[in-house]
């Protein structure tokens, strides 16, 4: 199969080459800055013949990435982090990002399936709260240092995550359960 493919490519490519050759030799012979025009626009029909187009892998796994752009805001998403296996996952409520004490530390994070995250809120950037972009959970909105909020993933996926009154500055995070 890639022999034939090669064969023809290679039969292609001799035959493009050869009316090239040819039109190059005219050219030399001719030896005139005249000839441009007519040699370029022969140039032009024989290129894409030869030329094998091998997949354009535009915008692949970029969206997945970055969660479909609920990051782009976000100016302490630093990837995530990757907790799997951890018997407890604690994610900080008001670290510095986003302009202020408006952040979840870490972003985004990467858990194990059973695996219990607890957000501990560090009494900084005024009241925030922890509420699941889907709806399956929110915690209230306090402002308390060392108030803790949990929450236990069972099934596996992406859950994204806001504190309601900062949502706009940034404060947003991702739990990503496998
Ligand atoms: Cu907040």
């Amino acid at each position: 199969m890639s022999d034939r493919s090669l064969d023809r490519r290679t039969v292609l490519r001799a035959t493009g080459l050869a009316a090239v050759g040819g039109l190059t030799g005219l050219a030399g012979c001719s030896g005139g800055g005249s000839s441009d025009g007519g040699s370029g626009d022969d140039a032009e029909t024989e290129e894409p013949t030869p030329t094998p187009t091998e997949g354009g892998g535009d915008s692949g796994g970029s969206g997945s990435a970055s969660f479909d752009g609920w990051f782009d805001d976000v100016d302490n998403y630093d990837g995530v982090v990757d907790e799997t296996g951890s018997d407890s996952v604690t994610v900080e409520v008001g670290v510095e990002a986003n302009g202020g004490a408006y952040g979840f530390g870490p972003a985004a994070v990467r858990v194990s399936s059973g695996t219990t995250v607890t957000w501990e809120w560090t009494g900084q950037g005024s009241s925030h709260n922890v509420a699941a972009d889907d709806g399956s959970f929110e915690s209230e909105l306090v402002a308390e240092e060392g108030h803790t909020f949990e929450q236990t993933f069972e099934s596996t996926g992406t859950t994204k995550y806001v504190c309601t009154p900062h949502e706009s500055l940034g404060m947003k995070g991702v739990v990503v359960v496998e």
